[in-house]
């Protein structure tokens, strides 16, 4: 039976080799809910990258350009990491660039999985579907807070984990809290992912439209993949 493990904060992640591994990068809020929408509203492949730099290099070559640092847009970029953006404004056929606190730094330190993948609430039944079919195993890789763990990524490897079921061995201790701490909450995401650091962050910053919006659970059907250093539907 192929295994599940679940890594709480890419600090952690040199003790799970993600080689010959498909591995799930999370950061629900909000890094990984706006790439599963921003694909899903018709943005054509996101690359992720960790640096401002690196960002502005690819909007100098016309590629539409994503910054966000400690929950804001950076200035002179196109767009900050609201998922929103991409359902009020009409991007179909653009690359996107992208660069955020936590969730583009984890993935960029997962690039030697056989698979790289982007889970969120917003494609949680269509990616736990996929992940049954491949009958390989699985390391979630949460993107946290600047190191720290993240209670509301923490929720959704356990979702994740919950929905795979009797398909995969528990491989590690942090899976199991991720299955009990997501069962603690009843179903009800909102009242949980309250109680994180990083809602009181956002909602301090006047972004809780945002919240409600990535915890839409099975909004979309898409799944991106990291394919060349960009992200595409599966
Ligand atoms: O850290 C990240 O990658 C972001 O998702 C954080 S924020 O939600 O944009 O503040």
């Amino acid at each position: 039976m192929p295994s599940l493990e679940v890594c709480l904060t890419p600090e952690l992640i040199h003790l799970y080799p993600a080689d010959g591994k498909i591995v799930v990068v999370t950061d629900i809020l909000r890094a990984t809910s706006c790439m599963v929408t921003a694909l899903s509203e018709g943005i054509e492949s996101i690359t992720p990258v960790s640096t401002t730099t690196e960002c502005r290099e690819l909007q100098k070559l016309g590629y539409l350009a994503a910054a966000e640092r400690n929950g804001e847009q950076v200035e002179g970029f196109d767009l900050g990491n609201s998922p929103l953006s991409y359902l009020e404004n009409n991007f179909t056929g653009r690359k996107l660039a992208m660069t955020t606190t936590n969730g583009t730094l984890a993935i960029n330190k997962s690039k030697n999985a056989s698979e790289l993948l982007i889970g969120a609430f917003l494609n949680l039944s269509v990616l736990s579907d996929y992940l049954k079919a491949c009958h390989h195993d699985l390391l979630i890789v949460c993107a946290g807070w600047k190191g720290m763990v993240s209670y509301e990524d923490t929720l959704f490897a356990g979702a994740l984990a919950t929905k795979l079921g009797n398909s995969f061995e528990i491989g590690c201790d942090s899976a199991m809290l991720s299955i009990e701490q997501y069962a603690n909450t009843n179903d009800d995401l909102l009242s949980a992912i309250k109680k994180s650091s990083h809602y009181k962050r956002l909602h301090n910053l006047k972004i809780s439209k945002d919240i409600e919006f990535c915890i839409d659970v099975d909004r979309y059907a898409l799944i991106p993949r990291l394919d060349h250093n960009q992200l595409v539907s599966l």
